[in-house]
């Protein structure tokens, strides 16, 4: 059987990554296409009845703060190290399904799965030849020049930590009006039109950080374009999907646009 093709979803606390997890998994049910659920957040309180394998059945954020007397945090930070000590009973639960898919939703704050070796050693054992970080942009943040800059910088963070290829999505499209999502996609289609608006507010030193890291960005290569998405009204799912079929099938995403090949 060929190797299942594998999607991590990404991003900032609040992204829409739990909810556009469930609205894709829908959505690939309905098209016929065969995927298993991963809740790899062991604080989900929205995983429930969505997913197939779960690590909550091994590691629950509750009880790690009960157990170890932690507040939230450090319980967050026990948490995500207690998860990679279960990979590999998460890994046999997920090939024991026999999916053609794998759907990955990882912890509500990012740094959590971006910074802890343990996310790295997840990954690199749940991951197949055939696997896709799905980056989402947050509207509220991507909708400023240098929001939107930001949250590339992030992105290039996690394809460079990961060394996976990396499909950007502008989640909750539907939160924007048609003028701000035009504007988004220039801004991801076009270097030079996201330098423009970088550059077009008054001159503060934020503007000046914006400058910089645009130029980091533009040195580092094509920006591959965010892919508008809306778990709330399913719009940019079937989009999503031939993205993530492209990395698995060898396309031009296969290695990560950013990084030099590894040899
Ligand atoms: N309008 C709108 N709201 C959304 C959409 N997706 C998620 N949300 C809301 O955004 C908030 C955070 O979503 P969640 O999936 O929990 O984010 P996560 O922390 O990245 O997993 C919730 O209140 C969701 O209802 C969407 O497509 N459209
Ligand atoms: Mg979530």
């Amino acid at each position: 059987m060929e190797e299942p093709g594998t999607v991590y979803f990404t991003g900032t606390a609040g992204a829409g990554k739990s909810t556009l997890v469930r609205a894709f998994a829908e959505w690939m049910k309905n098209a016929g296409y065969d995927a298993t659920v991963v809740n790899l957040d062991p604080g989900s309180e929205t995983a429930d009845g969505v997913a197939d394998v779960d690590i909550r059945e091994w590691v629950r954020l509750s009880d790690v703060q009960d157990e170890y007397g932690l507040g939230p945090n450090g319980a967050q930070v026990a948490a995500a190290d207690m998860i990679a000590l279960k990979i590999f009973d998460i890994k046999q639960a997920v090939q024991e399904l026999k999916s053609d898919y794998v759907l990955v939703d990882t912890p509500g704050q990012i740094e959590l799965f971006a910074f802890r070796e343990a996310s790295k050693a997840i990954v690199d054992a749940l991951s197949g030849d055939r696997s896709v970080l799905a980056f989402l942009f947050d509207p509220a943040l991507a909708r400023t020049p240098g929001g939107f800059v930001s949250l590339l910088m992030l992105s290039a963070t996690l394809e460079f930590r990961f060394r996976l290829p990396l499909v950007n999505v502008l989640a909750k499209s539907d939160v924007l009006t048609p003028e701000q999502s035009t504007e988004i996609l220039a801004w991801s289609d076009e270097p030079g039109r996201l330098y423009e608006a970088v550059t077009r507010d008054v001159p503060t030193p934020d503007v000046q950080l914006s400058t910089e890291l645009f130029r980091a960005i533009e040195i580092m290569g094509p920006l591959g374009g965010v892919l508008p998405t809306s778990a709330k009204e399913g719009t940019g799912l079937e989009a999503f999907y031939q993205s993530c079929q492209r990395v698995f099938a060898g396309g031009e995403d296969l290695e990560p646009s950013h990084a030099p090949t590894d040899e």
